[in-house]
């Protein structure tokens, strides 16, 4: 046989681990080789679509730099080790620092990948449950949090998020989002760009607020400018609208609100002339897009994280799902609904109708005082945690996947903070910017060697499925799952040594979970799964116990992993359905129009309508080509389109002196960055667009690729302080800054001649 002979050629099918769109991927394989990725025609969800990102796993499964063996620094370099090594580095360091300062002193700081990987979301709370410290750091407040508590408020579950049901809405008003190229967030929807233009295909109309006329916006029907942070007092408008314009129908929804007379009142002062010049939206236009939304049968508001990422994140989230509700719109065909996972989702178990809801601030943070969020605390609170001295000081971390001192704000200070640590561990695949002030790096599983189901996307989804993805390729000798790095973490915490029994621990995680969670029927299920494990032992638990689930043989045609394993694609579950008020886990069993804290918090957006305009603010954006910060060492992406260009309004690049292609200094306080200039009218006057997660001219690091095209670390100019109250969340986009030319060498010789 010849090296390619096709009957050596494989095929075998992994969702997509980059994004949220969670594509099907087909990979043709050839002796234990990536060929061709495609994207998998016959996956019930995603059905043949995926971007360029989903054909760099490829490059990412080959990457040279992708770490392989653990790492142990020694007199300053890191050292390839044993996998026992490691552990035993880390035995040796962990546990008497946690005996002698306590739990607190370490910090578990967990990153964006957690949620595109089973093994490790799965393992990754069992882990923080077992550490027990107050110091829980993530991406979500940089990110959804506003969106989490929001939902959490009004719906009472921190993922009852609901969704556009894209397919059959006819008004999609989208707001901070750009779905063209982040393919979607919170809202899990692939190939936006086909769904979109099948909804205007049918008469339908999107319309895009955005400071930046973005790819989405470029396929609307129509682009509003709105300014940085504005988004609050335009949604205010169009609720006040509403109400003013006797628009308001809950339609079936109107038994199961809470507080409308309450919002009603608070929102009587925002009219859309008070709140014109705030938001940069004439008044007409925000009446208009308040009376389309009300007359149109079937359509939907979306925020995403340019409303997140703001000082006045919460509101805007919250106010997102009170026009859909007001509107008549949620949880209704064509509006904003809840998906319904087949495992994992709070809100198909336990009683419904009615629960516990949510409670946050249950502590403050040590040094800033910053309320407990979801059992986190923010990620802007990281470095002071860690450089204040006193009781319950940070000394020690664990980061999963997470590279802070790119993504989140002002990284210097972190990575000198991170430096000043005892010790520190990170479970990651790369020698990056964050990880390089690790003591010990364990690396995790290429994609292709693990197994994978969508734990949080399918709670997200514009449509129900079930996709499981079977490892791809085997491990590499000797390399553990990533639930077995992290089980063997807990063990050594927990004080059973890394040498414990992981199975035995595992059972006994597992036992604990069903005496909680499956009352009586605990015992029948742990005999059920007992000769099962790891991640994919608690999917089957999962699937078994959820909504579709087979009850462990009380509903004999219902779902188990081996029935799902059998299908090829996945099973698709249907569109989404109506749900409230079974969704519902709020006290009252009401979908709260006006939870407090909430209501409360308008005052700070109404002694913010007077702020002036700032002369130059800077926000971010995504490109197709990279995602967040980890991406650039892929030559199949490395050669495409991501440039980190700073987009500057050609009125701005007079006024400043700037030229196109030209270098310039963005100046925010003390704090400078040094940026190339591209000169673009779809940019809003007055607003500079940066993508984050570059940076990568860091010295310790090991990406090749990256550092030769470092780009410039936007992060390095955000205020670590400056959060939304309520949420947590950094503000990382709508922050005023200064711009200057830098002169060209030769210019600067004319200059001083
Ligand atoms: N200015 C600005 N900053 C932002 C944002 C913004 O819009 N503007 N967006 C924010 C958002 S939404 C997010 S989610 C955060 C993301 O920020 P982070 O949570 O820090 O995530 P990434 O930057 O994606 O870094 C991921 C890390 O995980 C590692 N990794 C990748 N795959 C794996 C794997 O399979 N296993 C393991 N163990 N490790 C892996 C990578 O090497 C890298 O170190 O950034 C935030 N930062
Ligand atoms: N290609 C690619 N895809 C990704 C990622 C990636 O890095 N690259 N990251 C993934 C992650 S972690 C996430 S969370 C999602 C995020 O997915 P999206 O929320 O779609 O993220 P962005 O593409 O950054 O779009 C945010 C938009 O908000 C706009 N914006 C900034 N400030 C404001 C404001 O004050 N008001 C309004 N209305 N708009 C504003 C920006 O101009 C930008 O167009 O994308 C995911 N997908
Ligand atoms: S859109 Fe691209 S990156 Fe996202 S899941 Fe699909 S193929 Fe992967
Ligand atoms: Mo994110």
């Amino acid at each position: 046989m010849t090296e390619t002979d096709p009957a050596k050629e494989t095929t075998a099918y992994r969702i997509c681990p980059f994004c949220e769109a969670c594509c099907g991927l087909e990979l043709t394989l050839e002796r234990g080789h990536v060929k061709r990725i495609r994207g998998h025609q016959a996956d019930v969800f995603s059905a043949g679509y995926l971007c360029p990102k989903g054909v760099a796993l490829k490059d990412l499964h080959e990457d040279p730099d992708r770490l392989r063996t653990p790492l142990i620094k020694r007199n300053s370099r890191f050292v390839e080790v044993s996998w026992d090594e490691a552990f035993a580095e880390i035995e040796r360091r962990l546990p008497p620092l946690i005996a002698q300062h306590g739990r607190d002193a370490v910090a578990l700081v967990l990153g964006n990948p957690i949620v595109h990987k089973a093994s490790l979301l799965l393992y990754a709370s069992r882990l923080g449950r077992a550490l027990a410290t107050r110091n829980i750091f993530s991406a979500s407040t940089l990110d959804q949090m506003p969106k989490q508590l929001s939902s959490g408020l009004m719906f009472g579950d921190w993922l009852s998020v609901p969704v556009p049901d894209i397919e059959r809405c006819d008004f999609l008003l989208v707001l901070g989002a750009n779905p063209m190229v982040s393919n979607g967030s919170l809202w899990t929807v692939p190939n936006f760009r086909d769904k979109a233009k099948a909804l205007r295909a049918r008469g339908g109309k999107l319309v895009v607020v955005d400071p930046r006329r973005t790819e989405t916006a470029r396929a609307a029907d129509q682009h509003l400018f709105v300014r940085p942070g504005g988004d609050v007092f335009l949604l205010l408008g169009m609720v006040q609208t509403l109400f003013a314009e006797n628009l308001v129908r809950l339609g079936r929804l109107a038994p199961h609100v809470a507080g409308l007379e309450t919002l009603q009142q608070s929102v009587a002062g925002f009219t859309p002339e008070k709140v014109s010049a705030r938001c940069g939206i004439p008044a007409e236009t925000i009446r208009e897009l308040a009376r389309s939304l009300a007359t149109t049968e079937r359509a939907a508001v979306y925020g995403r994280i340019g409303t997140c990422t703001q000082d006045f994140g919460t509101l805007c989230s919250w106010l997102v799902d009170v026009l859909n509700t007001l509107t008549g719109h949620l949880d209704a065909p064509g509006g904003a609904m809840f998906a319904k996972a087949a495992a994992f989702q709070n809100n198909t178990l336990g009683k419904s109708g009615s629960g516990k809801g949510i409670v946050t601030g249950r502590r403050k943070s040590r040094v800033s005082g910053a309320p407990e969020i979801f059992g986190e605390l923010p990620m802007g609170c990281l470095a002071e945690e860690i450089e204040t001295p006193g009781e319950g000081q940070v000394k020690a971390l664990i980061s999963i996947s997470s590279n802070p001192a790119l993504s989140s704000p002002h990284g210097t200070r972190l990575g000198a903070a991170l430096e000043q640590l005892e010790f520190m561990v990170s479970v990651d695949i790369y020698l990056n910017e964050t990880t390089r002030h690790a003591d010990v790096i364990l690396p995790g599983t290429s994609p292709l060697e693990d197994m994978h189901y969508d734990v949080a996307f399918t709670q997200l989804s514009h449509r129900n499925h079930a996709r499981y993805s079977a490892p791809v390729l085997p491990r590499s000798p000797g390399q553990p799952d990533e639930w077995q790095v992290l089980l063997r973490l807990l063990a050594v915490i927990q004080g059973k040594g890394a040498g414990a029994d992981l199975k035995a621990l595992d059972d006994e995680l597992l036992a604990q979970d069903l005496k909680r969670t499956a009352g009586p029927y605990a015992d029948q299920i742990f005999n059920a799964v007992a000769h099962m494990c790891g991640a994919e032992r608690l999917l089957e638990v999962g699937l078994r116990t959820g909504p579709y689930g087979d009850q462990f043989g009380a509903k004999p045609d219902g779902l188990n992993l081996d029935k799902l394993k059998t299908t090829v694609g996945g099973i698709d579950l249907g569109p989404l359905t109506s749900r409230v008020p079974e969704v519902l886990r709020t006290p009252s069993g009401k979908i709260e129009l006006a939870p407090a804290m909430l209501v409360d918090d308008l005052s700070r957006a109404a002694s913010d309508l007077q702020r002036e305009v700032p002369e130059l603010i800077l926000i971010g954006r995504r490109q197709l080509h990279s995602n967040n910060s980890w991406m650039h060492n892929l030559p199949v992406l490395a050669k495409g389109a991501a440039r980190c260009t700073a987009l500057v309004n050609p009125a701005d690049a007079s006024r400043l002196g700037l030229q196109d292609g030209g270098k310039a200094r963005i100046t925010q306080g003390k704090r400078t960055i040094e940026v190339d200039v591209e000169i673009t009218d779809e940019m809003m006057p007055g607003v500079v667009s940066l993508p984050h997660g570059w940076g990568h001219d860091q010295p310790g690091s090991r990406l090749e690729i990256a550092a030769s095209n470092p780009g410039a670390n936007l992060n390095q100019l955000m205020d670590e302080d400056r959060r939304d109250p309520l949420s947590g969340n950094a503000v990382l986009s709508g922050v005023e800054v200064q711009m200057e030319a830098v002169a060209r060498p030769m210019e600067f010789a004319e200059q001083t001649q």
